[in-house]
């Protein structure tokens, strides 16, 4: 009847609401002062789109993390789960519109696209909103180390067949890459879903372990191959940093199982970052404004 009929009308609440149709940024949150001020960020794996991903976490990430440049390695937005039914949050929302504001606010962000967002493997050298789109990029440290900015998925297979592949030598590797690329590439004119190794091995835990050892001893060889010093990629929702054969490998992790991100510091250290709560959990005697007006405005 009077569907309307509230003293909030014209309030705050209702402007957010309506804002928040228009696809305004509404996410008023002042940015921490005290937020920490990284030399570089790197995120991977963030599978917007999906229902696992911890949008939470990863919001407060961004509130209390800034850096001069930030690369988005790969598996930012799941397309395939998105083709699978629509799940797009406002939170999901808030997540994009935290990220290009940091591109706004002079940030250099860089996306470099991996498997599950491959649909934007097709814009590869062009700039949305502020953002690089790369297939994949080099990064030089602070110290000057030379590193490999990669997804990942490219060498499901050469990871698989990594003996064999390394027995009939460069073609072979060359070769596999290339069909990797354009199997998948079939697979999704198709209409099918992204054939992942990394996945299939999880399933059988024994080869999962395997699996890890052989996908970051191949990237480590992928590095020293392109003559760097070392890679950053992420694809396996596994991170760590470690030196393999003298390459450094740095791999991101994920914001659905473990929640963390790769930090390097104004001296080109590299730091894992882990962020499994959020300001509340924290200092639970101070709610931040934040939620009161996402509260306001449910
Ligand atoms: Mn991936």
């Amino acid at each position: 009847m009077f569907p309307q009929c509230e003293s909030d009308v014209y309030g705050p609440a209702a402007w957010i609401a309506g804002a928040k149709r228009a696809g305004m940024d509404t996410d008023f949150t002042m940015d921490d002062p005290a937020a920490t001020k990284y030399r570089t960020l790197f995120l991977s794996d963030l599978h917007l789109g999906s229902r696992g991903m911890q949008a939470d976490f990863l919001l407060d990430f961004l509130r209390h993390n800034e850096a001069d440049t930030i690369f988005l390695v790969g598996d930012i937005v799941d397309g395939w789960r998105l083709k699978s039914g629509w799940y797009w949050p406002q939170s999901h929302n808030d997540i994009v519109q935290k990220l290009l504001r940091k591109a706004r606010k002079g940030a250099r962000v860089v996306y470099v696209p991996g498997n599950h967002d491959e649909f934007a493997r097709d814009y590869v050298g062009l700039v949305f909103g502020g953002v690089e789109v790369m297939d994949s990029a080099v990064h030089e440290t602070a110290d000057g180390k030379k590193m490999l900015i990669i997804h990942g998925d490219q060498f499901d297979i050469v990871v698989r067949n990594a003996r064999w592949l390394a027995f009939l030598g460069d073609w072979a590797y060359d070769w596999a890459l290339w069909i990797n690329t354009h199997f998948n590439r079939l697979r999704r004119v198709c209409g099918f879903g992204y054939w992942s190794f990394s996945a299939w091995a999880k399933l059988k835990v024994k080869d999962a372990v395997n699996f890890i050892g052989d996908f970051e001893q191949t990237l480590a060889a992928e590095a020293a191959k392109r003559g760097v010093d070392g890679v950053i990629c992420g694809h396996i929702h596994h991170a760590t940093i470690k030196t393999i054969d003298g390459a450094l490998y740095v791999n991101i992790g994920d914001f659905v199982e473990s929640c963390t991100a790769i930090a390097e510091h104004a001296d080109g250290r590299f730091e894992i970052l882990h962020w499994r709560s959020t300001a509340e959990e924290r200092a639970p005697a101070k709610a931040e404004p934040s939620r009161l007006t996402e509260r306001a405005a449910a």
